[in-house]
């Protein structure tokens, strides 16, 4: 009887132990969720041309969470640096890449649009050359979501299909 007692004593405390197990890891599986609220989409890289070592990289990032967050740096294994730039137009009507300091913010429910004739990523001094078809990867550094991988195709004109980060 005392053996018995005991024992369902024990399985009664491992069930509980499953339960708040079960518990805290859809707990933690939110607040990841919470924090790293960014989504990306429609990434693409346009391939080199000839013996350049420099491309553009486009896609949309969508900071989905609820807290204001700000894109600090973005980094290839691929390429020596990868920079943020924003194309502007001169007074001459000269179109010009100016490089972005100290990040872009992106607040709560915004997106940051990268985009050809916009605001874009520079991969600069490339490794080996780029075609169509090949795929890299882009890790994404925020301020408050941390380190975001993005895999990114690329091709000519477009994001070739719907890609997206985790
Ligand atoms: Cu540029």
């Amino acid at each position: 009887m005392f053996r018995l007692t005991k024992l369902r004593l024990f399985e009664i405390g491992v069930a509980l132990l499953l339960t708040i197990a079960a518990l805290l890891f859809v707990g933690l599986t939110v607040w990841a969720a919470e924090i790293a609220g960014i989504h990306v989409a429609d990434a693409w890289a346009r391939p080199t041309i000839g013996q350049g070592r420099t491309t553009a990289a486009y896609m949309t990032i969508a900071n989905k969470g609820t807290t204001d967050d700000v894109l600090k740096s973005a980094r290839t294994p691929k390429a020596k640096a990868v920079e943020m730039h924003q194309t502007t137009m001169t007074a001459n009507g000269i179109m010009q890449m100016r490089k972005v300091e100290g990040g872009l913010p992106i607040e709560a429910g915004a997106s940051l649009v990268f985009e050809p004739g916009g605001t874009h990523l520079m991969l600069v001094g490339l490794e080996d050359a780029l075609e169509a078809g090949e795929e890299l990867m882009l890790t994404l550094e925020f301020a408050h979501a941390g380190a975001v991988d993005v895999r990114v195709p690329v091709a000519v004109s477009g994001p070739p299909s719907t890609s997206s980060s985790r």
